[in-house]
């Protein structure tokens, strides 16, 4: 579609621009992925696309984007071929969930598990200093010190996680092992025999967190060798190779990940969006049991929910009513609708992926 690749700004172990990085390999979309230098390139998304996260993109013909989710959106509207977002309303819905929860859920055990340990943040703050810091001119143990700081002070410690519900946090990771080495026990991909967006969601944290840092790898090696497989098996995939199908038995296949959805993700949504709407910064939820004290809020994760509302309502009657009884019984429709109205800015996030209004938590604020 271009004549020349993209270029993928972002870091080689960082969770989306991992996921942005499989997507592309899988859809043969040729890239370049440039490590983002702190600060000038940090300052430049900026410029480019509203906020300054990664990953950032820029097309060959000089626009930028930002959002995995909405990027991988816009290319499969522009691109032909089979698609990694199948028709099939009740299949590509249940994609949109898992990348969703992968995107906004699993996040919280992955960077407990690269951050808590020292293992995991020496080996993380060492390659972020170098590879994002290399131009500061500050010794690199206080880079290294920075680094973990600000991320134990913006996705660990300083949301929610402690001393008494780690280990729950950790069982959020030991229990998705278990759910999904009985998948890929039975099939290569989360869908059937071809890879969808559900893989491609799953292939943030797996691909650039739990197969990568220390402490996760060596559970995921011990406990399920099948799902180590999956992620080399979905980076080798290639699109023109997509022979398989999709199995219509997946969405019994992934329930036991759709009740995590309902019972965990979307009840933490909801206490997201009353913080919000009560103008808080921080929050307390009780999620499996795991009591969060001082959770950041997140007006992005308001639009995600707003967004799976949306992808609902955009689709046809028919359509409705096939996905209705289906979310019902997976504990999902309830949760979705319980907030009466979203606290969000009118056109939030609305001109996504050229340009951001919201973060999905500003690490320092
Ligand atoms: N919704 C965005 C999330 C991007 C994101 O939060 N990326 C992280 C790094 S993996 C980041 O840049 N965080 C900003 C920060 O830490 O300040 C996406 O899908 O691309």
């Amino acid at each position: 579609m271009f004549n020349k690749p993209v270029t993928l700004y972002g870091s080689n172990i960082s969770y989306f621009t991992g996921k942005l990085e499989n997507y592309f390999r899988v859809r043969e979309i040729p890239y370049q992925l440039k490590s983002m230098q702190a600060p000038r390139d940090f300052k430049r998304v900026e410029q480019a696309v509203g906020v300054s996260q990664m990953p950032a993109l820029e097309l060959p013909d000089g626009r930028w984007m930002t959002d995995s989710t909405k990027i991988i959106q816009w290319f499969e509207q522009q691109l032909t071929g089979p698609s990694l977002i199948p028709e099939d309303p009740q299949l590509r819905y249940l994609c949109l969930l898992i990348e969703d929860y992968a995107d906004e859920w699993l996040w919280r055990p992955a960077m407990h598990l690269r951050w808590h340990s020292d293992e995991g943040a020496h080996f993380a703050s060492r390659h972020l200093a170098e590879e994002l810091m290399g131009s500061m001119p500050l010794p690199g143990t206080l880079k290294r010190w920075m680094m973990r700081r600000r991320q134990r002070s913006g996705y660990t410690t300083g949301d929610g996680i402690t001393a008494a519900n780690r280990e729950q946090v950790e069982r959020i990771y030991s229990r998705l092992l278990e759910q999904l080495e009985t998948i890929f026990s039975q099939r290569d991909f989360l869908l059937g025999d071809r890879p969808s967006l559900a893989d491609i969601g799953l292939s943030g944290p797996f691909f650039r967190h739990f197969a990568l840092d220390p402490v996760p790898l060596e559970i995921l090696r011990q406990t399920a060798p099948a799902v180590l497989a999956w992620v080399a098996r979905l980076w080798n995939a290639r699109h023109p190779s997509f022979s398989g199908e999709w199995r219509a038995d997946s969405v019994e296949v992934l329930s036991p990940l759709l009740s995590d959805i309902g019972n965990h993700y979307l009840p933490y949504l909801n206490a997201n969006v009353e913080a919000v709407r009560a103008g808080r910064k921080r929050f307390d939820v009780t999620i499996d049991g795991a009591h969060y004290k001082g959770a950041r809020v997140s007006r992005y994760r308001v639009w995600c929910l707003h967004e799976l509302r949306s992808q609902f309502e955009q689709a046809s009657e028919t359509a409705q009513a096939s996905l209705r009884p289906w979310l019902e019984q997976a504990g999902i429709w309830q949760p979705l609708w319980q907030c009466s109205d979203l606290p969000m800015a009118i056109e939030q996030d609305a001109d996504l992926p050229f340009r951001a209004d919201t973060k999905m938590i500003a690490a320092n604020e």
